[in-house]
């Protein structure tokens, strides 16, 4: 191909969107995290610009034990790398190690007012949780949120239910700087992915499925082997009709271990209630089970050999932080220059 030819094949490809998306190292990522995130980070590299990030600064809000989190924030990023991110085209990173981020964050907070932050219903629901430890970080999360996407000038954020208050607040951020000081952020859009079910916790099936969650028995980890997750699903709550039957108001746990099996096989509600009728819980617990160590073991396999190279995983995450930080600073300058911050001599 001529070069001029080639020129115009590049220019005809529209430019990708951006995604941003994040993950709190608060413990070892659950199927919840899988299904409602990590596996769809894997599949929306293919038709986006993808920037995944290990949100180690959002975690401070609740009390880490320092040796922990740093474990945890290498571990996090390896099982990322095995479940799929490709390291290469798209940008995986810690997020305390791109400075501009807490940069960004304070400008936006002092352009965010106090009302708005005060309305955050995950801000009640996380001080009810830890009314020992309600911290400034904790009220002031939704800004350092806004700083992560804007600062990237993302087009979509991967957001779950839980979130859609602050990807508004983000926007209302964007929008309101955007008006004092002229266009200089994106407003960006939810995403919701095409699979993406929330998964309940299997101790208390009305609560979401949470890594930090202390009953080991209200989870699977994305790490846990074989015997362990069939243990699990056999101890799952459920309810004594004793029929595999859809309905999340009155039979949550059945209704959760059955969107569980359909987000792994593809299969309807209709067609689970088929292939169940008559037979009991016990036989439905192994097979949703077995379908969820089948997807979960080749990861686990992959983590393993990642975890091992140490080298490997900080050079990843090396490399994230040059690149991501490239777009960052150059936003932060932009936003210096424009609120009228005296510009150092370089
Ligand atoms: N149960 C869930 N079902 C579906 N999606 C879920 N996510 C979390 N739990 C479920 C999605 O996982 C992504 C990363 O979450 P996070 O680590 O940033 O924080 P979180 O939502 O608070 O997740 P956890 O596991 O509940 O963490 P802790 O226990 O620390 O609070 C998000 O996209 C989230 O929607």
């Amino acid at each position: 191909m001529s070069e001029t030819n080639q020129n115009q094949t590049q220019q005809a490809q529209p430019k990708r969107k951006r995604i941003l998306s994040g993950i709190q190292p608060t413990g070892t990522p659950t199927l919840g995290n899988y299904v409602g995130a990590v596996r769809n980070w894997a599949l929306l590299q293919k038709d986006y610009d993808c920037l995944y990030m290990v949100a180690d600064l959002h975690s401070l809000t609740v009390r880490e034990e320092p040796a922990a989190l740093r474990r945890r924030t290498r571990e996090l990023s390896a099982l990322l790398l095995a479940a799929g991110i490709d390291p290469v085209n798209s940008v995986l990173f810690v997020q305390s190690h791109v400075p501009s981020h807490t940069q960004l964050a304070w400008v936006l907070a002092c352009n965010t007012q106090y009302g708005q932050l005060t309305r955050m219903t995950q801000f009640k629901d996380k001080s009810a949780k830890h009314p020992d430890n309600v911290n400034g970080g904790l009220f002031t999360y939704p800004v350092l949120m806004a700083a992560d996407i804007l600062i990237y000038n993302a087009d979509l954020v991967p957001v779950g239910e839980d979130q859609t208050q602050h990807l508004e607040i983000t926007r209302d951020i964007a929008q309101r700087f955007n008006n004092l000081y002229g266009p200089t952020f994106t407003l960006p859009d939810g995403y919701v992915p095409k699979a993406g079910a929330r998964i309940m916790s299997l101790a208390e099936p009305t609560k979401k499925m949470s890594k930090s969650d202390p009953n080991v028995n209200s989870f699977v980890l994305m790490t846990d082997d074989r015997d362990t997750i069939v243990r699990k699903f056999k101890r799952a709550v459920t309810d004594s009709e004793g029929s595999v039957r859809y309905d999340a108001a009155n039979k949550p746990g059945v209704s959760n271990l059955m969107a569980i099996y359909s987000t792994f096989t593809g299969k309807s509600m209709e067609e689970i209630e088929a292939e169940f009728a008559g037979k009991g819980y016990g036989d439905f617990k192994l097979a949703v089970a077995e379908t969820v160590a089948d997807a979960l073991t080749p990861i686990r396999t992959e983590y393993s050999r990642i975890l091992a190279d140490k080298a490997y995983v900080d050079g990843v995450l090396k490399d994230g932080a040059a690149r991501a930080a490239r777009l960052a600073d150059r936003m932060v300058a932009k936003v210096y220059r424009k609120i009228g911050l005296l510009q150092p001599e370089r």
